[in-house]
């Protein structure tokens, strides 16, 4: 693999689409070929399963069947988006991966760590982002952004100590491994925050020019 693996995380409405956009604009701008993908997602059937997890339904969803549709859509993405991408060079920028799941499923729902390593390993045989912007910011300024936005999806609908084990899992992934993660304070105005990426960007293209 050649290419560049950076993924964007973070709670609900923490600025990672917004955010991507102009990073994408940056690297393209340095004559990068940038690859701007997004999950659960990011190929037309992995969108459909997208669609599944994220739908309000009747029926509640068992954690395992979510936990397991997020790594059927991630196995439909990595054969058809990211692996080609990473192996003709280009950077991928990804709205969420399974940091999202260790995240949701994990500190959410409670899923124990082991398991998910397990499907981890079955899928992404190995292969990890290069480097994980963590866009942080309390539960409450998230969900209102969130919600200014219109009807909620299933994840959205979550109460309050969900999203905080959501947070609170985020971050200790990335105190965990500081070399992998950069934590940025998602709780400022966008062009702070787009200031602090700024600062990043010459990492980026360093590691982008390998
Ligand atoms: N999921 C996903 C799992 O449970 N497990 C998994 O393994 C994976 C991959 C996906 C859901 O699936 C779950 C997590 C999610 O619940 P999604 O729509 O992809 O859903 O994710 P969301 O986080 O819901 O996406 P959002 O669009 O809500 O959040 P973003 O992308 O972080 O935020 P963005 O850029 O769209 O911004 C939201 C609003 O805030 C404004 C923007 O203009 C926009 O209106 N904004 C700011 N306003 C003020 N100041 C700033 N700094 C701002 N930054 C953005």
């Amino acid at each position: 693999m050649t290419g560049l693996f950076i993924t964007l995380e973070g709670p609900e409405g923490a600025g990672k689409t917004t955010n991507r956009e102009f990073l994408a604009e940056h690297l393209r701008q340095a004559g990068h070929d940038v690859v701007l993908t997004r999950e659960p997602g990011g190929t037309p059937l992995a969108e459909r399963i997208r669609e599944l997890l994220l739908a309000p339904s009747d029926e509640t969803m068992a954690v395992d069947a979510e936990l397991l549709l997020m790594f059927a859509a991630r196995a439909q993405h990595l054969a058809r988006v990211i692996r080609p991408a990473l192996e003709r060079g280009a950077v991928v920028l990804c709205d969420r991966f399974t940091d999202a799941t260790y995240a949701y499923q994990g500190g959410g729902r409670g899923i124990g760590i082991d398991r998910i390593a397990t499907l981890e390993q079955f899928v992404q045989q190995g292969l990890q982002p290069d480097l994980t912007l963590v866009f942080d910011l309390p539960v409450d300024i998230g969900l209102a952004r969130a919600a200014a936005r219109g009807r909620l999806d299933r994840f959205e609908q979550e109460g309050r100590p969900f999203f905080e084990a959501v947070r609170q899992a985020y971050l200790a992934r990335a105190q965990a491994s500081p070399a992998r993660y950069r934590v940025i304070d998602a709780a400022q105005s966008l062009a702070q925050v787009q200031h602090s990426l700024l600062v990043l960007l010459p990492e980026l293209l360093e590691r982008a020019r390998g």
